[in-house]
């Protein structure tokens, strides 16, 4: 898995040309519908897995910046929310006591008011390396930490129990917990409507920022009127991150809810149905969690209830979950890839689940590749764009876990194209749905640290790796390789 970068390129030359019309009508295809698997790592079975796990920690080494890992080396030089949580599932597979301590570290950033930021800044970092950086925020958490103001959804619950299942160290969910409960108790109070329904303020809080489900609420919010000086385009390409007018927006934004200290929304509020759902199935993590530290499951089962039943009332229609702009009321129907995540509640009703599986398959090839983040076949849908139809890793691994409990033959392909996806192009940001060509940056580190999940649980080509006994929940790779993180930190 050396320099995969080209050889991808190459292999997907073939296939760049292919009319837009056919790759809308066919979906993502590089698996059975397109006669075989292209991009299937050239060591097939537990060897190949091996291969990826190894290059996986290098990238989750080489990002470590000692009590947390950054996203990539220069375009996210700082702690960012939901990544963590997704690099602590993965690093749980190899150095548990390195996803605890990420984990810690962003919750040592919490608020008094219980939000968890949604960048905590590396105070050696110059300010300059990442806009907007911590003068703009102007803000510090209690511990100290310069942060920004704003949150991402809340999956840390969820990757606080998987790390637990890795290696059950009570203290660390003792820890955690209370401050799982407050990150949820802020969401409640600050961001609930009379629906029951969570809001986000800005679009970096969905975490999916210049999704096209977000165009038409941004066409109520006036741009900033001087230029941003970005710092993203010294690192990747303009055409495979948002606009200057994105930026525009994002920063008037950003700069209208700092101005009220970070209490009241600016013209942008937004009940997204990822944010939303990883805030149901965090309940449902803090009811397992609860039972272990000796608390009360019951109310965070009820709480995982009741969210699941107002999603389904109010942002469900047609197959699909919707956002909803809770400032008009109106549902903001797109084919966000986001729709699909409510599969990770696990009490979502079978039916609702069965016509999110059948959207899954026709409107995004699920079965036929990765999931693209955006419906290919719609207006918006923009291969390269960043959160306008490329691929990722993260969005992916999320709906992999609900096909896991909801449709598990559909499971199986999408982990595979996964591996397919890194095993061709690297531990790349986001991937070419149709080709699975590289974008954005290398080495990026949920991609590695998710991957290392998806072996742990699939294994490679359904060949589990040479551990011969990885469990389905639980369990790391550390034990049975030589790359626990005493050899390599
Ligand atoms: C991207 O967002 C940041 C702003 O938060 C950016 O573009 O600078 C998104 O992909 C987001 O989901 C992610 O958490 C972050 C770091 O990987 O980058």
């Amino acid at each position: 898995m050396t320099a995969p970068d080209g050889a991808g390129a190459r292999r997907a030359a073939g296939t760049q040309g292919r009319p837009a019309e056919e790759a809308a009508a066919n979906g993502p295809r590089h698996d059975a519908a397109a006669g075989g698997r292209r991009g299937s790592v050239p060591a097939a079975g537990s060897r190949g897995a091996e291969a990826i796990v190894r290059e996986a920690v290098r990238v989750l080494v080489a990002n470590w910046e000692g009590d947390h890992t950054v996203p990539s080396r220069r375009l996210y030089p700082h702690q960012w929310s939901w990544d963590s949580a997704f690099i602590a599932i993965g690093n749980a597979r190899w150095s548990p006591r390195r996803a605890r301590c990420e984990l810690l570290a962003l919750f040592g950033a919490q608020w008094r008011d219980g939000r968890v930021p949604h960048i905590v800044f590396n105070p050696g970092v110059p300010e300059g390396a990442y806009f907007p950086g911590p003068a703009f925020w102007g803000v510090r958490a209690p511990s100290g930490s310069a942060t920004s103001g704003i949150v991402q959804p809340p999956v840390h619950a969820l990757a606080a129990w998987r790390v637990y299942l890795a290696e059950p160290d009570t203290a660390f969910l003792r820890r955690i917990y209370p401050r799982l409960v407050a990150q949820q108790e802020f969401l409640r109070a600050a961001r609930s409507s009379p629906e029951g329904l969570l809001s986000i303020v800005h679009p970096w809080e969905s975490g999916m920022d210049n999704s096209p489900a977000w165009d038409a609420p941004l066409a109520a919010v006036d741009p900033e009127p001087a230029g941003v000086r970005r710092r993203d385009l010294a690192h990747v390409s303009a055409d495979e991150r948002p606009t200057d007018r994105d930026y525009q927006l994002y920063t008037s934004l950003a700069r209208a809810y700092r101005d009220t200290g970070y209490r009241r929304a600016g013209a942008f509020a937004v009940q997204d149905p990822l944010f939303n759902a990883a805030y149901g199935a965090a309940e449902s993590a803090l009811a397992r969690i609860a039972a272990v530290c000796g608390r009360d499951p019951e109310p965070h089962r009820l709480e995982a209830a009741r969210m699941t039943t107002a999603m389904v009332r109010h942002l469900y229609e047609g197959g699909l979950f919707h956002s909803r702009d809770a400032l008009t009321g109106r549902l903001l129907r797109s084919a966000s890839a986001a729709g699909l995540t409510p599969l990770i509640l696990p009490g979502l009703p079978a039916d609702i689940a069965g016509s999110l599986v059948a959207t899954a398959v026709d409107r995004f090839g699920l079965g036929r590749g990765i999931l693209p983040s955006f419906a290919p076949g719609t207006p918006e849908f923009d291969r390269a764009r960043y959160w306008r139809g490329p691929s990722w890793i993260n969005l992916t691994w999320l709906v992999w876990q609900g096909l896991r409990r909801h449709r598990p033959s559909l499971a199986e392909p999408l982990a595979q194209a996964m591996v397919d996806a890194v095993a061709q192009s690297g531990f790349r940001e986001y991937f070419d749905p149709f080709t699975l060509r590289g974008h954005g940056c290398h080495d990026f580190a949920w991609s590695a640290s998710l991957v290392v999940d998806v072996l742990a649980q699939h294994g490679l080509d359904g060949v589990a790796p040479p551990s011969g006994q990885v469990p389905e929940q639980a369990g790391s790779l550390a034990e049975v390789h030589d790359i626990g993180d005493h050899v390599l930190a």
